[in-house]
């Protein structure tokens, strides 16, 4: 099976679609028979991490962790598919150098604060304006945007296939699938 093991590095707001986004390619890689791996805030932050809040401190740890892990995974050949804020530029610098040259693809999901916030999925947003979700990304934590992403998708303005769609060209037009 033609696959170049890699990380998929999704970063963005909360409710900018990071894990929709992931899904769709993802499903899409295992249609072609290839191998791949999901990280985020579900399977991560529920185990291996649950011992990590939302502090700055924290958010870096969540994220040391998670590059490891996604390290780690791509030397066991898979596509590795990484959602979560991740707000600090060092951080994903750190998991970039953690990488070979070409293996990790930073895609920033962006969308404006006011379309997230609009959709609200799990009401977070609400409770933050309300002051009963401190730290919270966006409204009293910082979310510093990719400088260089290799792929920025205006995640208000498509459906998650289309977005999706970007992704899986980026991946074909390096040869990587
Ligand atoms: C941001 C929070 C917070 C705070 C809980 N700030 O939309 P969700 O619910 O499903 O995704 C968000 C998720 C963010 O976790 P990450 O591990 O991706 O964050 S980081 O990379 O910064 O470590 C949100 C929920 O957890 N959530 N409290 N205060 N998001």
């Amino acid at each position: 099976i033609g696959q170049t093991p890699c990380v998929l590095w999704f970063t963005g707001l909360s409710g900018a679609g990071k894990s929709t986004v992931a899904d769709v390619v993802e499903q899409n890689l295992h249609r072609r028979g290839l191998r791949t791996m999901s990280l985020d805030g579900d399977n991560i932050r529920r185990g291996l991490n649950k011992d990590l809040g939302f502090t700055d401190e924290d958010r870096v740890e969540n994220i040391r962790r998670v590059a490891e892990v996604a390290k780690l995974m791509v030397e066991a050949g898979m596509i590795v598919l990484v959602s979560f804020i991740s707000p600090f530029r060092s951080e994903r610098r750190l998991a970039r150098e953690l990488l070979e040259p070409g293996e990790f693809l930073e895609i920033f999901v962006d969308a404006p604060l006011g379309v997230c916030e609009a959709r609200d999925p799990k009401g977070l947003y609400r409770k933050a304006r309300a002051g009963q979700l401190p730290h919270f990304t966006g409204i009293d934590s910082p979310y510093e945007p990719p400088e260089a992403p290799e792929l920025r998708l205006q995640a208000g303005e498509e459906t998650p296939d289309r977005l999706a769609a970007h992704v899986l060209a980026l991946l074909e037009a390096r040869g990587m699938v």
